[in-house]
């Protein structure tokens, strides 16, 4: 019988529907696990080659713990908010909701037809009035704790999408999204104040299963910095305060730099104080047109001004040093000033050698200082000189005794600072989560109640936002104005929107309890299935949506929503799949995969199996057309193994061991990710099977078992064709003993002088004498050995004999 994966795959993913197979439900009697892939944006592209890659693997994961006895939760939904739905909508005059709609159906059939094991009975859509009410419900209680306020600000603003981009949007200097030009613009914002929980958002990751670059790049990323702020004074009375993270240094500080931005560089252009004021305002103006990214950059020339007219006052010595405006010192961070200690900062080194100021050594490392070509920046081996009461401590002990100082003086004290900024939460777009907010003259800024959620969004059919960059919502009126729930007069809401980011930071909780009109999730199912057990997703999210998400999560800890302080115990991230040609598969380059095309050719278990044995699963790994092939050959293998059938009960000694052998190893791989190598030592079972002229049956129940999450739908059509009970879905992963996994047998090579004679299985764990005797007595050996002198024995154990002979 020919395997005919088209219609195997249709009838099983029925009979999965139909039966909800994977449908969860809490019970008690069994360990849960919840198992968790980052939700798609339902884009009009449909699902690519990348998406498999991460829904498979943890489809495995989710298969395999069912097989052993655990209560599994798989869900799926669909994170539908946003631009390019929205972009799409405009531009074919077609409602983004319908657009989402026929999106989200795509999408669902694509991923049906890949015969994932997702609960579909929990399936949740973040534009859903009955989910988006949580959504902007969870927003209400930010507001009323304080952790949702409104602000002026300066935000990034992409000319050509015109919206306001969170930094961590903008990449380079241009829209993560569109690439265009992204410029600084004041605008009043919502604002979450994610920096209150900076502090646990880093310390709470070491009770955590995060991989090592996902935990490292959301603490750099949140970048908690220790060190000091010290009072300078100025030549005009004024108080300059600086960050600095090496105050040991201050006897070293030549000069000062404060941003360009700077408000007592504003306050002293006003009143005179600056005689330079025309070159200044110039340097204000350039500066101004820069990214942050592009005035940090390290390589780039070192450009500033000299203020004249006002000096700094170093409080360590009374010193009066110049300041200097430089695009360097950036106006949102720290103090947005700093002491520059060009001995002993790469960036200062640079601007006192274009300026040509004083570099002043207060560190010594062990050896001859070199200061004439670069800073000395190692802060292990360095000693304190120059300093006064600093003079031969270590950095470390000198920052000790510096701080003490400053404390005492009254000149400056420990401060810590963080790189992380408050989350801009206001876009000015229509596809997205209404804020639940509205303004009236007389009471400010008033959130709706409760009891008026969800606030839907209008039906309108303009979605091009205004001139000035407000919300397509501002021109309708009739939505716009309301009453004050405070004082019952007119009122306006609020007409921004909330950014993509909103519904997928907390849409794990949903899934727990979907349906759930009381709460965003319910105690009964937040207690039993919470935390997320094993988390899968890009590392692109790892500081933005992985953070944002242990953010509100650890909020509604602190409000008493959920019972754990972290949503996920597990995260892992898949590399991505690259173009038959090693690069990145974009359409301009033609290389994209369609999942599809290659389900239609060659099904989706062969597709399954292709994208976990594609190589490690952290890396990124080109398509090969050939490795596809490979991986059908081994189902096609697999299914001529059914017809033959051996007679015989259990395994057969000759299997015995690779049987205990190959569970074990698929079994410990697929809780690693390492399904590539799982999939090899079942390729290497089937070859074996094959040699031994078939299997028998209970050798062939054990193979489909280990192949089935990897294979489900081809597992199950060949589960039932041999009669065995049920669903394979239902089996039970079976289990090896630790003292069959050993070989029993060695090869030995047998070499005469240096040449290859022969291959012997021998007993295992011979020494090197039984090695040696139970070479010469076997009998093809003792051939060779006719007539000859044995002058040398050498005996490798368990590899090789080699006789020298005359
Ligand atoms: C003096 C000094 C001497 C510094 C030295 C470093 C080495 P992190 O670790 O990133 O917190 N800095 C402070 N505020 C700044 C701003 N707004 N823009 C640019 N640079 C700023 O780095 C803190 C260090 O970066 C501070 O310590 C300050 O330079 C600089 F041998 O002060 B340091
Ligand atoms: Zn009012």
């Amino acid at each position: 019988m020919k395997y005919d994966f088209k219609a195997i795959e249709k009838k099983w993913q029925k009979v999965w529907a139909d039966e909800k197979t994977f449908a969860a439900k809490i019970d008690h009697t069994k360990p849960k696990f919840y198992a968790l892939v980052e939700f798609p944006y339902p884009s009009g592209q449909g699902l690519h080659v990348g998406h498999p890659r991460s829904y498979t693997a943890l489809d495995i994961v989710a298969r395999k713990k069912r097989l052993a006895g655990y209560n599994v939760l798989y869900p799926m939904g669909w994170d539908a908010f946003g631009l390019p739905t929205e972009n799409f909508a405009m531009k074919n005059h077609i409602h983004p909701e319908i657009v989402t709609k026929n999106n989200v159906a795509r999408f669902k059939s694509q991923l049906q037809a890949l015969g994932l094991s997702f609960d579909w009975d929990r399936e949740i859509n973040t534009t859903d009035p009955s989910y988006y009410k949580w959504t902007q419900w969870i927003f209400l209680q930010l507001y009323k704790h304080g952790l949702a306020y409104k602000k002026e600000m300066s935000v990034n603003w992409c000319t050509s999408c015109k919206v306001v981009l969170a930094n961590e949007e903008v990449v380079n200097g241009c829209c993560e999204r569109c690439g265009g030009e992204v410029v600084h613009k004041v605008k009043s914002q919502w604002m979450l104040k994610i920096t209150a929980y900076a502090d646990r958002l880093i310390d709470d990751l070491d009770g955590l299963d995060f991989i090592e670059r996902v935990a490292t790049q959301q603490k750099n990323w949140i970048g908690r910095s220790t060190g000091a702020e010290v009072n300078f004074t100025t030549t005009t009375g004024d108080t300059l305060t600086v960050y600095t993270t090496r105050c040991d240094t201050l006897f070293g500080a030549t000069y000062m730099v404060v941003s360009p931005e700077h408000a007592l560089v504003n306050q002293w252009l006003e009143n005179g104080t600056i005689q330079n004021a025309d070159a200044v305002r110039a340097y204000q103006a350039e500066a101004a047109r820069k990214s942050d990214f592009e005035r940090t950059e390290l390589n780039k020339e070192k450009t500033g001004v000299k203020l004249e007219g006002v000096m700094g006052i170093n409080p360590v010595n009374g010193k009066e040093i110049p300041i200097f405006i430089s695009d360097y010192v950036l106006a949102t961070y720290g103090t947005g000033a700093i002491m520059a200690v060009p001995a002993h900062d790469t960036r200062d080194y640079e601007f006192a050698k274009v300026f040509g100021l004083p570099i002043v050594e207060v560190v010594k490392g062990q050896g001859e200082s070199h200061l004439d070509k670069e800073a000395f920046t190692d802060v292990a081996t360095g000693t304190l000189v120059n300093s006064g009461f600093l003079d031969g401590l270590s950095v470390e002990d000198a920052k000790k005794k510096m701080i003490e100082w400053l404390e005492s003086e009254g000149k400056g004290h420990a401060k810590v600072n963080f790189k992380l900024r408050d989350w801009v939460f206001s876009r000015q777009r229509y596809w997205g989560e209404p804020i639940p907010m509205v303004y009236c003259e007389k009471c400010g800024w008033q959130p709706i109640p409760e009891s008026e959620l969800p606030l839907k969004l209008p039906e309108i059919s303009d979605f091009e936002p205004g001139e000035g960059g407000e919300s397509p919502l501002a021109r309708h009126t009739e939505w716009v104005n309301t009453t004050c729930p405070c004082c019952g007069g007119p009122a306006k809401r609020e007409t921004d929107t909330m950014p993509q980011w909103a519904g997928s930071s907390w849409y794990f909780l949903r899934y727990m309890d979907p349906h759930c009109d009381t709460a965003p999730v319910s105690k009964e199912a937040v207690e039993y299935w919470g935390p997320v057990d094993w988390y899968n997703g890009g590392m692109e999210h790892t500081t933005l949506h992985l953070l944002y998400s242990r953010f509100w999560h650890k909020f509604l800890y602190d409000i008493g929503v959920v019972p754990t302080k972290e949503p996920y115990a597990k995260r892992t991230s898949h590399g991505m799949i690259l173009g038959e040609n090693g690069e990145k598969m974009s359409k301009s380059r033609g290389n994209v995969i369609n999942p599809d095309d290659v389900v239609n050719e060659y099904g989706a278990d062969t597709l399954r199996l292709y994208e976990m044995f594609i190589g490690d699963f952290e890396k990124a790994a080109p398509w090969s057309t050939k490795g596809i092939k490979g991986c059908k050959r081994f189902l096609d293998r697999l299914w001529g193994l059914g017809e033959m059938i051996v007679p015989g009960e259990g395994y057969r000694p000759e299997l015995e061991t690779a049987f205990h052998k190959t569970i074990k190893k698929v079994g410990e791989d697929i809780e690693v990710l390492k399904h590539n190598t799982a999939i090899a030592s079942m390729m290497s079972l089937l070859n074996d099977l094959y040699a031994a002229g078939g299997a028998t049956k209970d050798e062939l129940r054990t193979l489909l078992i280990l192949v089935n999450p990897f294979a489900p739908h081809i597992t199950e059509e060949m589960w039932q064709q041999q009669g065995f009970e049920g669903q394979i879905a239902h089996a039970q992963w079976p289990e090896y003993d630790e003292a069959k996994c050993v070989e029993s047998t060695v090869e030995v090579l047998v070499q005469l002088n240096g040449k290859p004679k022969a291959r012997l299985n021998l007993a295992s764990g011979l020494d090197k004498d039984a090695t040696l005797a139970a070479v010469k007595a076997d009998a093809s050996v003792a051939a060779l050995l006719e007539g000859k002198t044995i002058v040398k024995e050498i005996a490798v154990p368990g590899k090789l004999v080699n006789l020298v002979v005359k």
